[in-house]
């Protein structure tokens, strides 16, 4: 076990039991004409952190750890998208819609897969989600099971929907969840801030947080 410096105090890490969890960096969320643009959001502030991850990831590769990315998306047929989903709002373009990247958060559409400098690479395990938490309707809870997995190191978007949604069904399973708060991001930064305070307060009651650099000093 080693000491991670983190909020609302240090995180016991347990290295050869943890795992990096990218949360759907697609594109989809982060480039313009995709479902984040879609929804109403400037998508630009979410690219800040494509380099935080991009180091986490080497670092995390470097030590033969073990990395899992998650996509939010659907099938073709939509036969996993809940209407209650889809028709939610009144967005000028509706999931499985065509946009200027593909079909918006279809499997297999441009828009739907990871932004390039983040792409997976062999041996990386790829949850695809039809909802919010990485939990629901995906074999995610088994993998981690199977592999010994009892830590998850958190990054990606959006803070307070998908990545608070996945540490909370996380939390629930008895797995032990630390935020890197550089490497995730809101279309709203006081939600970011909020969903930190959320998760850290009560004595850690969904969870911890830290920074990239306290974490890869420590792991290095
Ligand atoms: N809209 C928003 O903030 N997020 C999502 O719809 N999905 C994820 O967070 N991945």
């Amino acid at each position: 076990m080693v000491s991670v410096p983190a909020l609302p105090f240090p995180f016991p890490l347990r290295v050869d039991e943890a795992a990096l969890l990218v949360i759907d960096m697609q594109r989809d969320f982060v480039e313009p004409g995709g479902f984040g643009e879609s929804l109403g959001n400037d998508v630009r502030p979410l690219q800040a952190i494509i380099p935080v991850i991009a180091d986490l990831l080497a670092l995390f590769r470097q030590q033969g750890l073990p990395v899992i990315h998650t996509r939010e998306c659907h099938r073709p047929d939509l036969t996993d998208c809940p209407k209650a989903k889809r028709n939610r709002g009144d967005p000028p373009l509706r999931i499985g819609d065509d946009g200027p990247m593909g079909r918006l958060l279809i499997a297999g559409e441009h828009g739907a897969g990871i932004v390039d400098a983040l792409a997976p690479i062999a041996g990386e395990t790829m949850i695809d989600k039809p909802g919010k938490g990485a939990f629901h309707a995906t074999p995610l809870g088994d993998e981690l099971v199977a592999h010994r997995i009892t830590q998850l190191v958190v990054a990606g978007v959006t803070t307070e929907v998908c990545v608070q949604s996945t540490i909370r069904e996380a939390n629930d399973r008895g797995f032990e969840c630390l935020l890197v708060t550089d490497a995730t991001e809101s279309y709203f930064p006081a939600f970011k801030q909020a969903t930190i305070d959320m998760l850290t307060a009560q004595g850690a009651i969904g969870g911890w947080a830290t920074s990239s650099g306290e974490l890869m000093e420590v792991i290095r």
